[in-house]
């Protein structure tokens, strides 16, 4: 039977007992799973070396478990509501079966293009069905799927496909988010000039719109699955086979392809969205992210099916056409579990209240938050308003490394705080370490987050480099994987999530290293040297400050940080743009030649009292001269 928790005490009783055996724990939630064959070991290795493995030996395909597995038992039900950007728009349901069918339809096509297992497939497109089905498609045929957010320029696209070889991309012609138009055909086209090895485009029409056309490599989607079987046998892979790669920016380099395989992902993201969401039945269930981030990968497609829910897939944006329509949604298919970002709780904040009253929020059961902290102001918001003072709310933090939620409420049975995502899920040990490295015991401490044993939804690897793999997660604590998140463990043991620790920035509840920024800046002709630090923001959480030194003081100030913009959004995306700029004579370095982030960041957040010490600078003049200095 599958693990599903109904009360604190039975939370803290399973706790105790997954703390004693974790073994026994994850062995008995993996065999609720439909295995071809049953693993030979269930878990092997360790953070020491980075060769976790879980169900090793196993058989099975995922898709078996997020589909056909349903068909005799739910095969009716409808496992999507796909809402369109345009309230006006063609708007349509999906049940298991007819996903069943179009995912098997989408397998035999990528086939049919020479796609085998263990192949990477790039897919960047819009959030309509058909991105589930590609993905999963690719998931059936064994193919590593890699989808890459569509808010990301041709560049950012290319690099990610040069990354991991992939040997096909599946595109929209266009898509329209509120009242934006992105050709991400023109952009595909743009990447693939400088990606050899992707052979075949295949491009599923959306905008209708003009685009250009490359005989022999690009095919329409509508074409390719006209003949299809809707019959296809998945393809038997093992437990520790890759299912994915989803890119995340770090505190250095470019992105790291983050790789999750199939038996351990399963597993975790299946168990963590029963229990934190308790969605039922009847229940309808929203997560508004994008399938770009983890949070779609693991609870907008894989968690949801394998629990048979019935989901929302969300092509439009929280402000168009006005800051109701997330209500409007709501009202429209009787929402009961609502998951979302501060960001758009805080973006929708600003609006009038009437905007919120407007609808019907009655069919709300369960509020959720994710990819950043949330204040107390927008908790209280999304508490009072939203939920009607009667839903409970999971704040839950976890990561794209760890694969699914890790500390978090169980919703309407841990009982919450806001600002805190409270208590460990049974299975995840957490702990706080100090600076020397040595683990914080007790409560009422603060500490950086980390994690005491492997559980089966971790990271196995960085896609093509597992030194970095190592380096990142594995090393800063021996024996601990380690989060690069702070935290707090208050006085009754509950865990508060304070933000990043290192070099990464939360803009949107988006990651975004600072150097891949600084990297872009720098390719400006009249740019020296750049230093990102993030500030407090109102809506994003944390704006994008740049300080930068540049060859000579350009004329138009407006107009320079306009080429600023432009040239962070051409090289990674527009989310990437920084909200305010700065141009310095000499940025704080110390004698070893690194930026003190610490004074900048102070200064961008206008707390110029306690710079704190200064004087391990090569040159401590620059500070007052950055402190005098204006913002544009
Ligand atoms: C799911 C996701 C991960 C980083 C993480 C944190 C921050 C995520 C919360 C949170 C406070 C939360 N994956 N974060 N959730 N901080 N409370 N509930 O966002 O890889 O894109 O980002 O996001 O800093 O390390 S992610």
């Amino acid at each position: 039977m599958w693990l599903n928790i109904k009360s604190f005490e039975e939370y803290q009783n399973i706790y105790r007992q997954s703390e004693k055996d974790r073994l026994k724990f994850w062995e008995h939630e993996a065999g609720t799973f439909y295995w071809r064959k049953s693993w030979d070991k269930v878990h092997s290795g360790g953070f020491e070396k980075g060769d976790i493995k879980w169900f090793e030996g196993g058989k099975l395909n995922i898709t078996e478990n997020a589909l056909d597995r349903h068909l005799n038992t739910i095969g009716h039900k409808t496992a999507f509501i796909f809402e369109p950007n345009h309230p006006d728009s063609f708007r349509r349901t999906i049940t298991y079966r007819q996903l069943h069918e179009d995912v098997c339809r989408f397998a035999n096509v990528l086939e049919s293009k020479g796609i085998e297992k263990g192949d990477r497939v790039c897919i960047y497109m819009a959030m309509t069905p058909e991105l589930i089905i590609a993905a999963l498609a690719c998931a059936r045929i064994g193919a590593v799927h890699s989808i890459v957010f569509a808010g990301f320029s041709a560049q950012s696209l290319a690099e990610r496909i040069q990354d991991c070889d992939a040997k096909m991309l599946i595109t929209n012609d266009g898509l329209r988010r509120g009242d934006k138009h992105v050709p991400l055909k023109d952009i595909s086209d743009e990447a693939l000039e400088s990606c050899p090895t992707v052979k075949n485009v295949i491009v599923c029409q959306r905008t209708n719109r003009d685009i250009d056309w490359k005989d022999g490599r690009d095919e329409w989607w509508h074409n390719l699955i006209r003949n299809a079987s809707k019959r296809h046998t998945a393809v038997e892979m093992d437990a520790e086979d890759p299912l994915f790669i989803l890119y995340t920016s770090g505190s250095t380099g470019k992105p790291k392809g983050v790789l999750h395989t199939c038996g351990g992902y399963m597993v975790y993201t299946s168990y963590t969205f029963r229990n934190v969401f308790q969605v039922e039945e009847e229940d309808v269930y929203w997560c508004t992210a994008d399938a770009g981030w983890i949070t779609g990968h693991s609870y907008i497609i894989y968690g949801p099916l394998f629990n048979g829910a019935t989901g929302i897939i969300f092509e439009g944006t929280p402000t168009y056409p006005d800051a109701g329509r997330l209500w409007e949604v709501v009202e429209k298919y009787k929402v009961t579990h609502f998951y979302t970002a501060p960001t758009a709780i805080r973006a929708l904040m600003s609006y009038d209240l009437d905007y919120v009253r407007k609808y019907d929020l009655s069919s709300l059961k369960v509020l959720g938050s994710v990819g950043e902290p949330i204040n107390e102001e927008a908790w209280h918001w999304y508490n009072d308003h939203v939920g009607g003072g009667k839903c409970p709310i999971v704040d839950t933090w976890w990561q794209t490394e760890t694969g699914g939620i890790m500390i978090s409420p169980l919703a309407g049975i841990t009982p919450t705080k806001p600002g805190f995502a409270t208590l460990p899920l049974p299975g995840i040990s957490p702990a706080l370490m100090d600076e020397n490295g040595k683990e914080i015991e007790g409560n009422g401490v603060n500490g950086n987050l980390c994690i005491k044993h492997p559980w089966p939804g971790i990271a196995r690897t960085v896609w093509g480099d597992h030194e970095r793999y190592l380096k990142t997660y594995m090393s800063a604590y021996k024996g601990h994987y380690f989060t690069g998140d702070g935290c707090r463990r208050d006085a009754e043991g509950y865990y508060r999530i304070t933000g990043r620790v290192d070099d990464v920035l939360n803009v949107s509840g988006h990651r975004l290293g600072t150097a891949e920024i600084e990297n872009a800046i720098n390719e400006h002709p009249n740019i020296v040297e750049t230093a990102i630090v993030g500030y407090p923001h109102d809506i994003k959480g944390q704006g994008v400050f740049a300080f930068m030194i540049c060859e000579k003081d350009p004329k138009d100030p407006d107009a320079f940080k306009k080429e600023i913009h432009d040239l962070v959004t051409k090289i990674i995306g527009p989310i990437a743009k920084p909200d305010k700029i700065q141009i310095v004579a000499g940025l704080p370095k110390t004698r070893s030649g690194k930026i003190m982030r610490r004074i900048l960041r102070k200064i961008a957040a206008d707390d110029m009292d306690n710079l704190g010490d200064t004087s391990t600078l090569l040159d401590p003049s620059v500070v007052d001269d950055i402190v005098a200095g204006k913002a544009i």
